[in-house]
């Protein structure tokens, strides 16, 4: 595979979750939020171009907890009841690129003077850059890096 020596090229992104109280406990599950989890472009792009899928792992209390997005967007929506870390792996369109893994800890209750449980949605993202060193031609063009 042909690498382009000396080039880096740099990806930023946003990654995260916004929550939503249901306003009460659901009787049949104990769930009391929806939330979603997500990675997203931090520029207005197509991300589906440069990123191949996303594996988000959920806690092992849910159903099947690694959810593999094939398509953008790169998003989970699940309801639930606490909040726990996940694991965010990212798959390139060149698959002779090295996954990139993040890190979030899904955020469901506000903190600061409002109640943990109030009806304001909260959201807790980060941004972070992916920097491809020496890209693959194919992963160049991709990238939109001309
Ligand atoms: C805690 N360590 O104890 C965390 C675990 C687990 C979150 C949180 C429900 C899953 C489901 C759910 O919200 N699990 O019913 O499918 O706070």
């Amino acid at each position: 595979l042909t690498r382009v020596k000396g080039t880096s090229i740099v990806k930023p992104i946003i990654y995260g979750n916004t929550a939503k109280y249901f306003g009460q406990k659901r009787h049949e599950d104990g769930h009391t939020h929806k939330w979603c989890v997500y990675v997203r472009p931090y520029v207005d792009e197509d991300i589906g171009t440069w990123v191949k899928k996303v594996h988000f792992k959920l806690h092992d209390s849910y159903e099947s907890p690694t959810r593999v997005v094939q398509k953008p967007p790169f998003e989970v929506s699940e309801t639930g009841w606490g909040e726990f870390e996940l694991v965010i792996k990212i798959f390139f369109q060149d698959t002779s690129e090295r996954p990139v893994t993040l890190y979030h800890v899904l955020k469901l209750y506000s903190n600061g003077q409002d109640s943990e449980l109030s009806e304001k949605p909260v959201l807790s993202e980060f941004y972070e850059e992916i920097i491809f060193q020496d890209p693959s031609t194919y992963m160049k063009y991709v990238l939109n890096d001309t």
